[in-house]
């Protein structure tokens, strides 16, 4: 069931993919995944090449199924990062927040598949005539950096503009939200906010509290005024950036006032003044949950769903 033209690409059982979310993804729950069928992606982020090295190396330990890395294009380390990726032979690269064009061919060569995330139809074309092996529609409703379109606009948009499959992504958070993905014409899903919620998932237990805690009107989106906007669960942080862009704080400050935020809140558990990235659909998780039960959940939905729907064609 569900064995869609990205299960092929990719060689695995279920056409999920799970967010590479810098600090968040790493080696454990990436491997947790891939284990369950789906996709694993370690989020290298702004960590330097040695750092994202022994993550390959501690996923290749913890499963033998492909996963992926996330390579963060906004990374001072982009190029050492690639140049791992030809080096460890990683099956498959998702690309965020840039433009990857310049590799492709020499990832090509090696084999490993290449899927750039976008949020809009330009670059997607752009990349398509690049010869990219799928793409990840990102709407808004994600956490983290973000586009400015929902995925329920983008995502058939990508869809009719490219000649490879499209995986969708935000505002996905359980069965409903795959069949409506794959209603727009996607091929697959990518969760994040969820798979935070995995057990495998190391973040700091005050950041799954308050993943678990959110309602629906939790998410706030900072940084539209600097270029660069990133939705958060609301705290203090989130306020005071809301605050100063509203005062027209210049650009280079406020940048300066979210740098090492995800990591306090990641690491130290900092949920007042850390970035608690997450998406739209926080306020519908309700449960810490194994890697593997949040997938089979997931399949089992949708598969419900696609056989109640089939009933209105009587
Ligand atoms: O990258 C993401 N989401 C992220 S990255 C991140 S780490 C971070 N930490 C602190 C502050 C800000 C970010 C957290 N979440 N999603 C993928 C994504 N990429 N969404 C949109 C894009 C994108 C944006 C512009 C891709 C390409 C692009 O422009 C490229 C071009 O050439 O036009």
């Amino acid at each position: 069931m569900f064995e869609t033209e990205v299960c092929k690409i990719l060689n695995i059982k279920y056409p999920i993919l799970q967010g590479g979310m810098a600090w968040v993804a790493t080696a454990e729950l990436a491997a947790a995944v891939s284990n369950a069928g789906g996709l694993g992606i370690i989020g290298a982020g702004n960590a330097p090449a040695e750092v994202v090295r022994s993550e390959i190396k501690k996923a290749k330990e913890l499963t033998e199924k492909p996963f992926g890395l996330n390579v963060y294009y906004m990374s001072p380390f982009v190029e050492e990062i690639i140049d791992l990726v030809v080096e460890e032979r990683v099956p498959v690269i998702t690309t965020g927040a840039g433009n990857p064009g310049k590799h492709i061919d020499k990832l090509k060569r090696v084999g490993t598949k290449v899927i750039p995330v976008v949020s809009s139809v330009a670059l997607a074309k752009r990349l398509n005539r690049l010869g990219v092996d799928a793409f990840i529609a990102e709407g808004m409703e994600c956490g983290g950096h973000i586009g400015e379109l929902t995925s329920m606009a983008l995502v058939p948009q990508i869809v009719d503009a490219v000649d490879v499959p499209v995986i969708a992504a935000g505002g996905i958070g359980d069965g409903r939200g795959m069949v409506a993905a794959f209603a727009l014409g996607a091929k697959g899903v990518q969760l994040g906010t969820r798979f935070v919620c995995a057990e495998e998932c190391k973040v700091h237990k005050n950041y799954k509290e308050a993943l678990l805690k959110a309602r629906d009107r939790d998410t706030v989106v900072t940084g539209s005024s600097t270029g660069h906007p990133v939705r958060v669960l609301k705290n203090k942080l989130a306020r005071k950036f809301l605050e100063m862009e509203k005062q027209g704080v210049p650009p280079e400050e406020l940048e300066k006032l979210g740098t090492g935020k995800l990591r306090d809140a990641v690491i130290e558990g900092d949920v007042v003044y850390g970035s608690l990235m997450a998406g739209q659909v926080a306020g519908m998780i309700s449960k810490i949950q194994p890697a593997r039960e949040i997938i089979e959940e997931i399949i089992s939905e949708a598969s419900m769903i696609i056989k109640k729907l089939s009933e209105y064609r009587r």
